[in-house]
C-alpha cells in the first residue's frame, strides 16, 4: 500500500497503481489499520472498483513516539528495513543533536540506518557535518539537488531496500526523491526566510517506487522526535561506536557521565568519537533517566 488520502488507498500491483477502499471488516477493526508499506490482497470488482480484502503479515512496523508529555505512539509504516536520516547542511542549519535523535529512533526500531547531508551546495565543508556519523560506522552520503551531487551513491544506498526518509522539515527529502525518479513530481516547499525552519510540505507518509532503487517512503519533516519509554540502558546501545570502547571503561556499568577512567570519554579526547555524539548521548540518557523516574 503506497499511500492513503480520504479513505482511498493506493496500491501498487505490478506496473499498475490501483485506487482501492477498505472492506468493511477492516474499517471496524482499528488494530488492523492498513499502513503505508503493507502488503495486501486486493479484489477487483466487476464495476471497476477494488477493495483491500486482507492484510499480509508484516516484517516490521516503524513506530514513532510523539514528543512531549502526551506519550502517544503512532505507526508510521510497515515493512521498512532502512531508515535514511536526511539533514540539510544549511537552510535549515544542521542540528547535530536533532539528527542524533532521528538516528537513535532508527536504532531503537532496530533498523539499518544511513545519514544524508543534503544542500551541500550551500556550505564549504559538509564533510565536517558528516564526520561523526561516518566515524560511527553509518553509511553517509553528501548530496545536493541543484548540483545533482552523489545521486548514484544515494541510489546505491536505497537499492534493494524498503527505505524511509526522515528528518527535519525543509531539508529536501522530497526534492531528493524527485531527482532520483524524474516524473515523480512530489510537492516541495520553499524554506521561509524568517525562521529557516520551513513549512511542512509533505503532509503524510507516502511510499514511492523508485525504479531499480526499490521503495522509498517519504515522510513529513518533524520538528522534534519523542524518545520516552527508551530504557536508560538502551540509550548507549543506540550509539554503536561506543560499544568497542565501553568494554574498557573501569566500571562495567559505566554510564560515560562522571565516572573515572571512562574509555568512551578517552575516545572522544583521542578524536575517535565525535564530541557532539557524546553530548547527544548524555542529553538523551538524562532524558531517559528522568522519564524512568516519572514512571516509578
Ligand atoms: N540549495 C539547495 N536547496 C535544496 C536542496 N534540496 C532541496 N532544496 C530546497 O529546499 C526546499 C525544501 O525542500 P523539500 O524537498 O520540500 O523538503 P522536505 O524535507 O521534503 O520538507 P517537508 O516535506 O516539509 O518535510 C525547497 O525549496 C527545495 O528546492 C539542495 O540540495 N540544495
Ligand atoms: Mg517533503
Ligand atoms: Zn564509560
Amino acid at each position: 500500500m503506497l499511500s492513503c488520502t480520504g479513505g482511498v488507498y493506493r496500491v501498487r500491483l505490478d506496473d499498475e497503481i490501483l485506487e482501492t477502499t477498505l472492506r468493511g471488516r477492516f474499517k471496524q477493526e482499528r488494530a488492523s489499520r492498513v499502513l503505508v508499506g503493507d502488503r495486501v490482497v486486493v479484489r477487483e470488482h466487476a464495476d471497476g472498483g477494488a477493495t483491500i480484502e486482507e492484510l499480509l503479515p508484516r516484517q516490521s512496523v516503524l513506530k514513532r513516539r510523539t514528543p512531549g508529555k502526551s506519550r502517544g505512539v503512532r505507526n508510521v509504516a510497515a515493512n521498512v528495513d532502512r531508515i535514511v536520516v536526511v539533514g540539510a547542511a544549511r537552510h535549515p542549519d544542521w542540528d547535530a543533536h536533532l539528527i542524533d535523535r532521528f538516528v537513535v529512533v532508527a536504532e531503537v526500531n532496530g533498523l539499518a540506518t544511513a545519514v544524508v547531508v543534503n544542500k551541500c551546495d550551500l556550505v564549504d565543508d559538509p564533510e565536517l557535518l558528516a564526520a561523526p556519523y561516518a566515524r560511527a560506522g553509518y553509511p553517509v552520503v553528501l548530496t545536493s539537488v541543484p548540483e545533482r551531487r552523489n545521486l548514484e551513491a544515494l541510489r546505491g544506498l536505497l537499492e534493494g531496500h524498503v527505505s524511509l526518509f526522515t528528518g527535519p522539515t525543509g531539508v529536501g527529502k522530497s526534492s531528493l526523491l524527485n531527482v532520483l525518479q524524474p516524473g515523480l513530481e512530489l510537492r516541495t516547499g520553499s524554506v521561509s526566510k524568517k525562521s529557516h525552519g520551513g513549512r511542512h510540505t509533505t503532509v503524510a507518509a507516502e511510499m514511492h517506487f523508485i525504479g531499480q532503487c526499490g521503495y522509498v517512503v517519504d515522510t513529513p519533516g518533524l520538528r522534534d522526535v519523542g524518545l520516552w519509554g527508551v530504557e536508560p540502558l538502551e540509550v548507549a546501545l543506540a550509539f554503536p561506536e561506543f560499544s568497542a570502547h565501553a568494554q574498557r571503561c573501569r566500571f562495567d556499568n559505566c554510564r560515560h557521565m562522571e565516572e573515572p577512567d571512562c574509555a568512551v570519554v578517552e575516545a572522544v579526547s583521542d578524536g575517535e568519537i565525535a564530541e557532539s555524539r557524546l553530548a547527544s548521548y548524555r542529553c538523551l540518557l538524562e532524558e531517559a533517566l528522568q522519564a524512568a523516574r516519572q514512571w516509578n
